[in-house]
């Protein structure tokens, strides 16, 4: 499968991240593409460099005020102090509840919470460059599918599927999903359906997509009563306005096993085919993975060829884009089985 995969990638490296109020190594990492890339070199995929800027795509996923604080905070955080340059920015006030979000703050760590859901997306230098990159590559993707390559995969990271219009949130900056569906509405594809398959709810694609007829977003996702992101992803959420019955989420508890997620999985691709969409988006995320640090489901390896197979009976155009998966040992092996799984069948 065409993949496209960007060193830009490299210059995201936070050195650390929060768990349980405690500094610990990030989970999502370099080392994560660096399996990928090197499983879709070894089992002979053909790796290119994205060739499309999404700008003006951007533009329709993300507030423009949001845009201008990601693709200057590096550079406002260093302003505060050169020393900042080996300090990681974290947040530590939001305006929830009957505080004010539509004044943006001087303080740089009081914007830093306006555009954030959380303290879990460690900011460096090389973010916007990094997260740039992997939207340009959703856009490339999408480019070539729309015009007629049978499918195509975002070997890319930061992942996006937490970032909302205006918000960062879960190690991710930009919505490349979004990114990849927006572009296919721009070169005239009248239906888009996104499938979001990562252990996480991708509350970001949800609420850019709300209230739109025309994008219909499917999750499968641990249930949000106990899983991270908590605050969305339940099975009432089922659109707004003239988006009311294009969201569909599949909650399932935490420990749930491989053959419910599968039954899971047929309910969302029923109502994919019933949408008669012209291009699919998947979020692909690996966290399904058994031995998922943070995650908790039980697909092993093989299932994710199994997973490929069954998305590739939709019979639609697809562009796939990474999203998370920490299990970095096994990461490249289940990512590719979803791919050449789709191929293959
Ligand atoms: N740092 C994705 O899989 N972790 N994001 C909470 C606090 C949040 C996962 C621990 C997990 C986000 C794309
Ligand atoms: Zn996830």
């Amino acid at each position: 499968m065409i993949s496209f995969f960007t060193p830009q990638h490299e210059g995201h490296a936070p050195a650390t991240e929060f768990l349980r109020g405690e500094r610990v190594p990030c989970f999502e990492s370099p080392a994560r593409a660096h399996v990928v890339h090197a499983e879709l070199v070894a089992r002979g995929h053909e790796l290119r460099e994205p060739g499309d800027d999404c700008t003006a795509l951007l533009a329709q996923v993300h507030s423009a005020r949001y845009l201008a604080f990601l693709r200057n905070a590096w550079g406002d955080w260093l302003a505060l102090d050169p020393a900042n340059a080996d300090v990681q920015p974290f947040p530590s006030i939001w305006p929830v509840r009957s505080l004010r979000s539509d004044v943006e703050p001087e303080n740089f760590v009081a914007r830093l919470g306006l555009y954030s859901m959380d303290n879990g997306s460690p900011l460096v230098a090389g973010t916007w460059a990094a997260a740039k990159a992997g939207a340009d590559a959703a856009a490339s993707a999408a480019e070539i599918v729309g015009a007629g390559v049978r499918s195509a995969f975002c070997a890319t990271r930061p992942p996006g599927h937490h970032a909302g219009a205006d918000f960062m949130g879960g190690y991710c900056f930009l919505n490349n999903a979004a990114v990849a569906a927006q572009a296919f509405r721009a070169r005239g594809c009248e239906r888009v359906a996104i499938l979001d398959v990562d252990y996480h709810h991708g509350n970001g694609t949800q609420s850019i997509f709300y209230e739109r007829a025309d994008v219909l977003f499917v999750s499968l996702h641990g249930d949000p009563r106990t899983e991270y992101p908590f605050f969305l992803g339940h099975a009432d959420e089922t659109g707004a306005g003239a988006g009311l019955g294009f969201n569909l989420n599949l909650p399932l508890p935490a420990g749930t096993g491989v053959a419910a997620w599968f039954a899971a999985l047929d309910t969302a691709c029923a109502r994919i085919t019933a949408h008669r969409p012209d291009a699919l988006v998947v979020s692909l995320g690996l966290d399904t993975f058994a031995g998922d640090p943070i995650s908790h489901f039980h697909l092993q390896t093989a299932d994710f060829s199994r997973l490929g197979v069954q998305l590739a009976g939709l019979g639609l155009p697809t562009v796939f884009v990474l999203e998370g998966g920490y299990a970095s040992a096994e990461l490249g092996v289940n990512a590719v089985n979803v791919l050449d799984g789709f191929e293959r069948a």
